[in-house]
């Protein structure tokens, strides 16, 4: 299996993250991806490449053009304010607001954001960008005919929704390689989302349409992050109806439980008839995760990967989350495992 990877990751490196009402280094930092590339290389997985170079076009298909221009311009609309620290949203449009789009940088950092402890920091954007042109090109790979490819994108992507960042997520990475894949000549395509919180990017760039089926499991939003979106009743809207599915699920799940899940999700997506699955991958499902509750233990990667190589439906896969502990590589090498067979 083909890895695609890019340096530019490392210019995604904030100094801050609002955690616990203070502002600590980032769980979401450059180590994750070094840590990861090195554990997939020590597993056998030693073709590894630099993306190509894709411009917006693809994405201005899953994201709000004023979206992805505001991103692109907030460092330098920020840095002119004179503040000394990151770019931190403060204020959001809730229920009862205008919703007219504030022209300040204040102002539009709530109105595009979904969760305000990710600072945009210098480099976020063009970290984000080289992230994105990861998954592309290793969709790309899989649409010219190989069963698997791994994007190691860096930052993550699943918490982007259609018009705002958070969640440590910019650039929704798996909804521009699902995109692709359509572009391509694909008519089906599913987004199986393993990372252990709520896809809500995904699941809002997808709720309304038909040819993108949306699979997630996740801790119950009723006790963790992203709260706002994820529970069972959630299943699509208009041409999307019955094309989300989501697997909420308690404090402690262990993998007896969470593999069941996934045997349910593959048959949905079985189901569906997609032509090829992006699997959103994070590995904070881990027992040792800092900031998760599941209790998957790293065996349990190998069997996950192993369930997905039997839906028999050739495989992308994009890099999420999973933070802190030194297992993240073991744990991301044995999913590919599972899946090359
Ligand atoms: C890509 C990804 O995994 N993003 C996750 C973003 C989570 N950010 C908020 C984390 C809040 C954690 N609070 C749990 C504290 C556990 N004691
Ligand atoms: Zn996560």
């Amino acid at each position: 299996m083909r890895v695609i990877f890019s340096e530019d990751h490392k210019l995604r490196n904030a100094r801050t993250e609002l955690f616990g009402g203070e502002l600590v280094a980032p769980f979401e930092a450059p180590f994750r991806a070094e840590w990861i590339l090195a554990a997939v290389k020590d597993a056998g997985f030693t073709d590894v490449s630099a993306p190509a170079d894709y411009g917006l076009e693809t994405a201005l298909k899953v994201h709000d053009a004023g979206f992805l221009s505001f991103l692109e311009t907030a460092w330098a609309r920020w840095s002119k304010e004179g503040y000394r620290g990151e770019a931190i949203a403060t204020a959001f449009p809730v229920r009862r607001t205008s919703p007219r789009i504030p022209t300040h940088i204040e102002g539009q950092l709530g109105y595009y954001c979904n969760a305000a402890e990710t600072a945009i920091s210098p480099g976020t954007w063009e970290a984000a960008l080289s992230s994105m042109r990861s998954a592309l090109t290793a969709a790309d790979i899989v649409a010219g005919g190989e069963k698997a490819a791994f994007a190691l994108c860096r930052p993550p992507g699943h918490h982007a929704a259609i018009d705002a960042f958070g969640g440590y997520c910019f650039i929704n990475n798996a909804a521009v390689a699902a995109q692709r894949f359509l572009d391509k000549g694909a008519k089906k395509v599913a987004i199986l989302d393993v990372d252990f919180h709520h896809g809500n990017g995904t699941q809002d760039i997808f709720y309304e349409r038909g040819d993108v089926f949306f699979a997630s499991l996740h801790g119950d939003p009723a006790e963790a992050f992203p709260h706002f979106l994820g529970y069972a009743e959630e299943t699509g809207k208009g041409a999307g109806t019955g094309a989300t599915q989501n697997y909420p699920m308690p404090p402690g799940t262990p993998w007896s439980v969470w593999g069941a899940a996934l045997d349910d999700a593959l048959a949905r997506i079985a189901g569906f008839g997609a032509e090829v699955i992006v699997v959103s991958l994070g590995v904070d499902t881990f027992e040792k995760d800092p900031i998760s509750f599941f209790r998957l233990t790293s065996p349990d990667f190998l069997a996950m990967g192993r369930k997905i190589r039997e839906s028999g439906v050739p495989v992308l896969v994009c890099m999420e989350g999973g933070y802190g502990v030194p297992e993240i590589g073991l744990n991301v090498a044995n999913v590919l495992r599972g899946i090359s067979g």
